[in-house]
Order: C-alpha cells, then structure tokens, then sequence
C-alpha cells in the first residue's frame, strides 16, 4: 500500500465545484455545525405578560369570527424564530378566543394538542364524542388524530393556552388532517364519563390500552390544586423545583401525550429555586401568584396569566413572592423516548 505523499487543499474548492452538481456535499465543512459540545437553537427566553397583549387578542374578535378562522388564535412566536410559527423549536403554542355563542368546527389532525384554561369559564371541547366544560386552570388533551370541536355557551370570552407538536410533526413530515364534515360532533358520551372511568385512581376491569394517549382528557384544576394543597403540609420542598408534578396517562404512567409533556408546580412564598437547566425548552403559563424568574442573564417579573418561555439549556431560577402556580408543558416525553433528555441540577 502505497502512502499518499501529499494532500492539496487548495484542489478543495474545485472538488466542491464537482460535487455540486450530484447532490454531494463535503461532511468536514458542516460537522462542527451538528457535533456540537451542547445545543444551541435560535429559541429565546421572553415572556408576553397578559395585560400588555389581552386588548389585541379581544380585537380579533370584531375581525373575523372562529367559525370564518376554524380557529381564533394569536401565535406565541419566540422572538428567536419569528415567522416559524413556533414558542420553542419543537414546538407551537397559541392563545385562542372563543367568544360567547361560537362554535370552532371539529376536525382532526395528526399534530397533538393540549388546551389550559386562561380566562373565563363554561366553553367546552369535545374530543371523539364526548363533551367537557372548562374551568381556569384546567388542563384538556385532543391527542393525535382525534375530533375536536369547541363551543362557548358562556356569557363571557374564554381564552385558551394552545399548546401543539406542530413542528416535531413537520419535520417528521407526518401531518395528515382532515375536516368532519359538520360543525359540532354528536357526543354520544356524558360529559365526565372519561374522568369517572379512567381517572379516578380506578380503571374498567377489562380496560384495554387502546392509544398511546391518555383515556382521561380534562385534568380540573380543583383537583390539581387540592393535591398540591395537601402536599404543601409536608414541607418537601425540591431545590430546582419547589413542588412540581407531572400529568399522567393511568394507562402506563406516561405523559397524557406521547410528545407533550405537561407540569404543575407550586412555589411557596419566598421561594427560590437554585439553578436548573434541561433539554426540554418550556413554556410557562402562571395560574395563581406574582414572582419573577431569571433566565440565562435575563430577569422577567410574572404574575397570574402570564407566559414565558425558557430555552433548551438555558439556565433557570424562580423566584416567588407570593404563593404561585406554574403551569409548563415541553416535548420532554419524545425526547425521553428517544435517549435525548439531559438535566443539569448543579449549574447556574
Ligand atoms: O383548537 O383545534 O392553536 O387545530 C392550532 C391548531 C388550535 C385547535 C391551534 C388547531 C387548534
Ligand atoms: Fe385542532
């Protein structure tokens, strides 16, 4: 075997030329781009306080109806990647309005959502046929491929958190949708029937996991909240995390969603969290309580109805002054699922 005398770099750019054309290109030009030492995604830490933006989404209901938009939703765009329609870069979120007497019409689609409960109180969702009134604070699926409408009886605004895979979903290119045909779907089920049978610490004695989703699709806030009222007693506060609990499918322990992974945590008076960084990029929706959380070097005051969100990797601190209720969601599930999930406990 022969050893090669000489290399000649400065061939390079005439190899490149020659490459061009068949579709080839050099690996040694891009790897440091993809074998990165850690992540580094457009995706920015910011936060749209509830005040500043509630005047504009009210608006858009003298514009266009929800039946006219299918769906009245302002896009959360992280200031990192405007125009992607994305809070985070696996990741879409929205805040919808469904005013009084509206109907959004069912359909269904490949992407995954969840719904949690802004402002107002009595519009429902229903998903494959059965109904459920929402309060502040609930937490509502409509997995993949399930019909969902919405509809508010109510006499006031109901606002909405969207929360969807829609990105993942794009660059898995595996966004199928359909309409239903008709505006509102028969709910041949009683509304709470999901609740009663699947999420009451019991299941039907020859329940099959059919879905990879949860079978129980409003997680209400009252009990959420008692659950974190009660544990308060006990005084385990985590470092990172004050009390924080994660939703779950009682099918198998799972997230509710196989992509979406969504978070309840309560942060006592004069609590402060110690530095924290994940993977995951999350977005924060405040319940209940004002504080304030330092993300990367940036610091952003928050009260009830806020939204932040916090890049992958990115350190983060909270800090409350009140008693306060944080809400987040992430696609830490997926990337459980794949080997990818990292958090780092010391840092920051
Ligand atoms: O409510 O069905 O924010 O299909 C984006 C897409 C909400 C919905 C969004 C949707 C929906
Ligand atoms: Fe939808």
């Amino acid at each position: 075997m022969t050893i090669r005398s000489e290399v000649r770099p400065d061939l390079l750019p005439y190899y490149e030329d020659d490459c061009d054309p068949k579709n080839l290109a050099p690996l040694w030009k891009v790897l440091h781009t993809f074998a990165r030492k850690e992540p580094k995604s457009g995706c920015e830490p910011y936060i749209w306080h509830y005040n500043e933006i509630r005047d504009t989404l009210m608006k858009s209901a003298d514009l266009i109806t929800a039946e006219q938009a299918e769906r009245r939703v302002l896009i959360l765009e992280n200031p990192g990647m405007r125009g992607r329609y994305r809070v985070t870069t696996s990741l879409f979120a929205g805040l919808q309005l469904i005013m009084p007497g509206e109907i959004a019409p069912a359909h269904r689609h490949t992407q995954a959502a969840l719904r949690f409960i802004v402002e107002g109180s009595g519009a429902y969702t229903a998903v494959d046929g059965e109904k459920t009134i929402m309060e502040e604070g609930d937490f509502v699926i409509t997995p993949s491929w399930t019909w969902h409408d919405h509809g508010n009886p109510s006499d006031s605004p109901m606002v909405w958190l969207d929360g969807l895979d829609v990105p993942l979903v794009e660059t898995l290119d595996t966004t199928f949708a359909e309409p239903y045909g008709e505006k509102s779907q028969g709910n041949p089920r009683p509304s709470g029937d999901s609740l009663a049978r699947y999420g009451s610490g019991l299941l039907p004695v020859d329940h099959e996991q059919r879905s990879p989703s949860s079978p129980v699709f409003n997680y209400p806030y009252t009990r959420t909240r008692e659950a974190l009222e009660t544990m308060c007693k006990t005084d385990e506060w985590d470092p990172c995390h004050g009390l924080k609990l994660r939703y779950v499918n009682p099918d198998n322990g799972d997230s509710p969603m196989p992509t979406i992974g969504t978070f309840m945590q309560l942060l006592p008076k004069g609590f402060e969290t110690s530095g924290y960084r994940c993977s995951d990029g999350t977005v924060y929706s405040v319940v209940e309580g004002t504080g304030k959380s330092i993300i990367g070097d940036q610091t952003f005051e928050w009260g009830p109805r806020d939204h932040f969100v916090v890049p992958c990797w990115v350190p983060q601190k909270h800090i409350a002054s009140e008693d306060a209720v944080l809400f987040s969601f992430s696609d830490r599930p997926a990337q459980q699922k794949l080997g990818l999930w990292r958090e780092d406990r010391r840092n920051a």
